[in-house]
């Protein structure tokens, strides 16, 4: 089971590689990590397992947050619709998106990150994913919003990216023209 422990925190170099492409099918190994991480976030938002194994609540979790850098990702939500989004993924792609951006106007977190860091993080409102689920299908999703938000936080940890790499600088509550702030 996964618990914290093997949550690597910033500092640790794999969270800035680029992770490398799973060659599909991908080994049982590789379908055990899968598992686990997906299991690993739906435990975390569980109020008695979350106590128990000292679990931080996540909706996501990327490869690279346990030092292994492969493109894999695992999600487990519900947006303000109810619609619930539950997905171990391999190779996950952006293969389009909105030229519109969204930030969550409460900021990000990240399981790596054991500080608060203030401001906004503006990604595209819309994107449109390509995978290979944890059955061995090929699947296209198309999200927007907090779904798209979400998405892209982990498929940013595949790249070497944090989410604060993303905050102005300058002024890091500064909202880009058009950017629609997202209440979650
Ligand atoms: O966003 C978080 C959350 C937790 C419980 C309920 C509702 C929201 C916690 S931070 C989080 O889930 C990260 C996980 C990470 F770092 F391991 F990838 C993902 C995230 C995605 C989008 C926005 C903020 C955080
Ligand atoms: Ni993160």
């Amino acid at each position: 089971m996964i618990t914290m422990k093997e949550v690597v925190r910033e500092g640790n170099p794999t969270l800035r590689e680029i992770a490398k492409v799973v060659t599909l099918p991908p080994t049982e190994e590789e379908l055990d990590v899968l598992n686990k991480m997906l299991t690993f976030v739906k435990n975390s938002q569980d109020d008695e397992l979350s106590k128990k194994y000292n679990l931080r609540p996540g909706v996501g979790l990327a490869a690279p947050q346990l030092g292994i850098s492969k493109r894999m990702i695992a999600v487990h939500f519900e947006d303000s619709k109810g619609k619930i989004y539950s997905y171990g993924l391999f190779n996950p792609k952006i293969i389009s998106h909105s030229v519109q951006l969204a930030f969550l106007g409460g900021g990000e977190g990240c399981l790596s990150v054991d500080r608060q860091v203030d401001g906004y993080v503006p990604r595209y409102a819309r994107i449109t994913i390509t995978a290979v689920d944890l059955n061995g299908n090929p699947v296209k999703l198309r999200l927007k919003d907090y779904a798209a938000i979400v998405f892209q936080h982990e498929i940013d940890h595949l790249n070497g990216v944090m989410f604060y790499d993303h905050i102005n600088k300058d002024n890091p509550f500064f909202i880009p023209e058009g950017a629609k702030e997202i209440e979650f």
